[in-house]
């Protein structure tokens, strides 16, 4: 029945919309374009919001490029701190586990001097985690619910397109 599939479209997506901000957001640094010469990280940062939890994907050719993290001071200078290893793998994931200005830059050549690095400031982490769906009838809007963890903002967002799609269907 119509009004009933467009209750549970609107459940799930109610759902994914409360429940998606404050869900763990993978950034894949550069988008598709991934960790490289000839990019604006400090344009790329501009548009996001990075919270505690969060992770930062650093994809590049391996040997390419290379990942320090960085203070203020190795930022600017584009100097990597000795004591500092490399992240090396070219499928680098940091997560964000503390709030603050955080500074990466690349090791290679004159990469960094270049532009590739990135300065980005983490807030706290978003506050009303997903909670537990509340205890309603079984039915595809409670098993869609149940689905919902922290790393699956991608699902709820699909749940919430194919409840729309029966709604269209229905
Ligand atoms: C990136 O763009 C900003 C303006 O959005 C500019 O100030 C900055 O110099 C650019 N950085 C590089 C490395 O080109
Ligand atoms: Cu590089």
């Amino acid at each position: 029945m119509a009004s009933t599939s467009l209750l549970i479209a609107l459940f799930v997506f109610v759902v994914a919309m409360v429940a998606g901000p404050a869900m763990a957001t993978e950034h894949w640094v550069g988008d598709d374009q991934g960790w490289k010469l000839d990019f604006n990280y400090t344009t790329w940062a501009a548009t996001k919001e990075f919270h505690v939890g969060d992770k930062l994907i650093f994809k590049y050719k391996k040997d390419a490029h290379n990942v320090y993290k960085a203070d203020q001071e190795a930022f600017k200078s584009c100097t990597p701190s000795s004591d500092v290893t490399p992240l090396t793998s070219g499928n680098d994931v940091i997560t964000l586990t503390s709030p603050g200005k955080k500074w990466y830059i690349c090791g290679i050549g004159k990469h960094c001097e270049k532009g590739v690095k990135l300065a980005i400031n983490v807030l706290a982490a978003e506050s009303g985690a997903p909670s537990p769906s509340p205890s309603s009838p079984s039915g595809p809007a409670s098993s869609s619910a149940s689905w919902i963890s922290p790393d699956s903002k991608f699902v709820a967002v699909v749940a919430a397109a194919f409840a729309m799609f029966v709604v269209i269907m229905t």
